[in-house]
């Protein structure tokens, strides 16, 4: 395999990346160890005059033959591509908030010229043995304006934020228009099962895609592979974690911290989370003074509108309920409003009893498997995770609860608190089994194998292929039950194979 190219909406200085956590980590790794390109924006916002037309190379010292392309945006297409396609529709609809999605028509088209101007820019660097794999939701478009200018190389595509169902997904004004850039991948990466069950039915509904005798889903002219490739952490660096001095605020020496560590985002359940402490707080009175809630959450696209109500929300709910309960040498919540260190981060997690993590709706939620990470094996904490984050498919383990349901993350608290040692260590020697089985380095090279593999396929000339159903014509909304138990066992066949691909490398 030739050099890797990455492209991602951001690109950082490799050990800025490094510190930012999450998956600049794994590519950071990725560009370290095998020649490659890092290729996207650079942050900065110029004046429709300065916009260059070619990307700003650097090569990258300590990374052998690596390096980093960037283009700057203009204000207009940091305004339509970034503020108002990717993050006011493509972001609230994934994750199932329609309610939130601004449909604009400046924003699509924004989208698309950002699309072809990077896909521009891109195809000046790009060599005959490159594998080009680009990476979440600011992209889809990228593929289809590269494969217009003639490139042939395997292009993957990696989803980092979940597949809405089919019916919210066809609720986008240019859901076929999107359906169709997905199609000129060779390969497309999800997080979990359901995602990928997901997507081939947006595929049936929105444009007569079907699933292929040899697994891959039939779309236009054209054959793709979708499959699950969860992604994980660098275990190694969490292991390192040691316990922070205790709580000094307390007269109580014992008291436990429960943290949480959230982007401040609308999708990760915060108020949720913030009204199942209280009403632990009020329904478990014994527990009051012993007990403290940490929530770290850096604030994210301050400029989009619904960012500024969740932060309002929860000042105003962490207000109330330190208020009602808190004491003068006891303050329930600790709501810190900006980023913490990576390593401290890490301490934080090592001296704290429960992680709670409760968004709505998550790809993955990486932060549950760091905090599980950083655990002490002999005296674990516990994690307590949402059913709707895509790490619950992995980390069964954990206290399993529904953010909507505030009575019943009341009462984890409590169960995870009244646990047993044997038990909380037991859970966390299958949870690490897990964790340790499918991180960074499994995921990128998992990845790699299986888009290597599918370009191949795609190159290989072949007799048509029956499809394995036959796409229903009228009956485009409604998954019939027949149809959605063979999407799951399609899907259950496709992540067996990610999985024994995993293994067997
Ligand atoms: C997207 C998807 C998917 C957080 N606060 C601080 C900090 N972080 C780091 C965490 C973690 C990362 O940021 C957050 O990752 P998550 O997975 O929890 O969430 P998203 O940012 O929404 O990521 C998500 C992910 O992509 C990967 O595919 O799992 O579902 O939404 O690594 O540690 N790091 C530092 N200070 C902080 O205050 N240093």
């Amino acid at each position: 395999m030739g050099r890797i190219i990455v492209v991602s909406n951001r690109v950082m200085d490799l050990r800025k990346a490094a510190q930012a956590g999450g998956v600049a980590v794994a590519i950071a790794d990725l560009l370290r160890t095998r020649p490659g390109l890092w290729f996207g924006w650079n942050g900065k916002v110029v004046g429709n005059g300065d916009i260059p037309d070619q990307a700003d190379l650097k090569h990258v010292k300590r990374a052998g033959r690596s390096g980093l392309a960037t283009l700057p945006l203009t204000e207009e297409e940091h305004r339509d591509y970034y503020l108002g396609y990717s993050n006011s529709v493509l972001w609230p609809v994934f994750h199932n908030r329609l309610d939130l999605a601004q449909f604009e028509a400046d924003f699509y088209a924004g989208y698309i010229r950002v699309n072809q101007r990077f896909a521009h820019a891109l195809r000046a660097h790009i060599q005959p043995d490159d594998h080009i794999w680009v990476h979440d939701y600011h992209l889809i478009p990228l593929a289809a304006e590269l494969r217009r200018s003639g490139v042939t190389n395997p292009i993957g595509f990696y989803l980092h934020i979940p597949v809405p169902p089919s019916q919210t997904f066809l609720a986008i004004p240019e859901h076929r228009e999107l359906a169709r850039a997905l199609a000129a991948y060779d390969l497309i990466g999800l997080q979990t099962r359901a995602d990928v069950a997901n997507l081939i039915q947006f595929f049936e509904d929105s444009v007569s895609g079907r699933i292929l005798q040899d697994g891959r889903v039939g779309v236009f002219d054209q054959r793709l592979r979708i499959e699950r490739f969860p992604v994980g952490i660098d275990a190694d660096d969490f292991v390192k974690a040691s316990p922070v001095a205790p709580l000094v605020q307390s007269n109580d020496d014992g008291a436990q911290r429960i943290v949480g560590v959230d982007r401040l985002d609308y999708s990760k359940g915060l108020p949720q989370k913030f009204r199942a402490f209280g009403r632990f707080l009020e329904k478990y009175p014994q527990y009051r003074r012993n007990v403290v809630l940490s929530q770290i959450a850096p604030p994210t696209r301050e400029s989009v509108e619904a960012y500024t109500d969740i932060r309002q929300t929860l000042e105003a709910l962490s207000g109330k309920i330190n208020g009602m309960f808190g004491e003068l040498d006891w303050v329930p919540i600790h709501y810190i409003y900006r980023s913490t260190p990576r390593d401290r981060l890490r301490d934080i997690y090592r001296s704290s009893g429960i992680g709670f993590f409760t968004p709505l709706r998550d790809g993955m939620n990486l932060v549950s498997k760091e905090y599980v990470a950083s655990q002490d094996p002999n005296d674990p904490g516990v994690p307590i995770l949402s059913r709707f984050a895509g790490a619950a498919e992995q980390l069964v383990d954990a206290l399993i609860v529904n953010p909507y349901n505030v009575e019943e993350m009341a009462d984890a608290i409590k169960t995870a608190l009244e646990m047993e040692k044997p038990e909380r260590i037991e859970r966390y020697t299958r949870l690490m089994e897990v964790i340790r089985g499918y991180d960074t380095a499994t995921w990128s090279r998992s990845f790699l194998a299986r888009l290597e593999s599918a370009a191949e396929e795609r190159a290989r000339v072949v007799a048509p292929l029956t499809p394995l159903r036959s796409p229903c014509p009228k009956a485009a909304h409604a998954a019939t039950p027949s149809l959605s138990s063979r999407l799951n066992k399609f899907s259950g066949k496709v992540s067996r194979a990610a999985n024994s691909l995993s293994r067997s490398e």
